[in-house]
């Protein structure tokens, strides 16, 4: 099979059912970093890049046991395609999901999401004491599905806004599954800065949260949902790559990201979590008690 290189360019990508541009200029793979370099370099690659992509950082027993919790969970509500194993996640033609909010259905994801490895990274590179905000965001993605551009910082900017945002994925999730893609140098654009990145997606319940962008009107903390206007106003390429289990994405909450369109007949599951200094304020919405239903991140 050719390289996650190639394929970015040849298998046409989509994103909110949208072609990529596959150009060197628009498209690219996510460079991968050692989690056991200096503090240091790790702070300054953050910082050049809004980005930390660490290759089986993970636990695969760990990840494979949230895994299976969840598609015993789909198998049992009858959602799964029968004529295949369950730990393939094929899905009935008619089902659809997309966000869940993790309500402590699946404490093997919260043992991940919040485990050991994670939690040292964080004290090591935030230098000092690391908590992450108790919610935890559980995506299954049925075919078809993606996530629209956004920067996490409009949904949980009411504490510290030195917020980063882990993303792990619940199983390969190769490029034709949907894996997520961030936009180069995006944590660092002025146009999101400044503006953008100073909403509150819950501002005014959300009812005064519409905006006309990139050709069309919507609601809520999306940027946008046109990701090929996206990267042609802001520059930089959207990065991604053939997601393993084991691999851990760090990311700025400051950095434009979404993720490709599942164009496969399999589920996409993922789970993401905001680690900050647990000396530092935390956003109200996502600590302790359930937050309010919200729409997708
Ligand atoms: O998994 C996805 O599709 C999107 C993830 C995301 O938006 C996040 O981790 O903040």
């Amino acid at each position: 099979m050719p390289g996650t290189v190639e394929r970015l360019k040849t298998i046409g990508l989509r994103s909110c059912e949208r072609s990529l541009d596959p150009s060197d200029s628009a498209i690219g793979q996510l460079s991968s970093s050692d989690c056991s370099e200096t503090v240091e370099n790790l702070q300054q690659l953050m910082a050049r890049d809004g980005y930390l992509y660490f290759q089986n950082f993970l636990d695969i027993e760990t990840v494979s046991a949230a895994r299976a919790t969840i598609l015993n969970s789909l198998s049992e509500k009858g959602v799964l395609d029968v004529s295949a194993p369950v730990t393939d996640g094929v899905v009935k033609d008619d089902y659809t999901s997309d966000f869940q909010s993790e309500d402590d259905r699946f404490p093997k994801v919260r043992e991940l999401v919040q485990g050991r490895e994670t939690k040292e990274f964080f004290d090591r590179f935030l230098e000092g004491e690391s908590r992450s905000l108790d919610h935890i965001w559980l995506r299954m993605k049925s075919p078809g599905r993606a996530t629209a551009p956004h920067c996490d910082i409009v949904y949980m900017g009411r504490g510290t806004q030195h917020l980063y945002t882990i993303w792990i994925p619940l199983g390969d999730v190769p490029l034709e599954m949907g894996p997520l893609m961030v936009l180069e140098g995006s944590h660092r654009s002025k146009t999101l800065l400044e503006k953008y990145c100073k909403m509150d997606a819950d501002e005014g319940n959300g009812v005064f949260n519409w905006h006309y962008r990139h050709g069309g009107f919507f609601r809520g903390g999306q940027y946008t949902k046109n990701p090929v206007a996206a990267q042609r106003e802001l520059g930089g390429r959207w990065l991604t790559t053939d997601f393993v289990m084991g691999d851990l994405m760090v990311f700025s909450t400051f950095t434009l990201h979404g993720s490709l369109d599942n164009r496969s007949n399999q589920i996409r599951l993922s789970a993401d979590a905001r680690y900050q200094l647990a000396s530092e304020p935390a956003d109200p919405r996502w600590v302790k008690s359930s937050p309010p239903n919200r729409g997708a991140q």
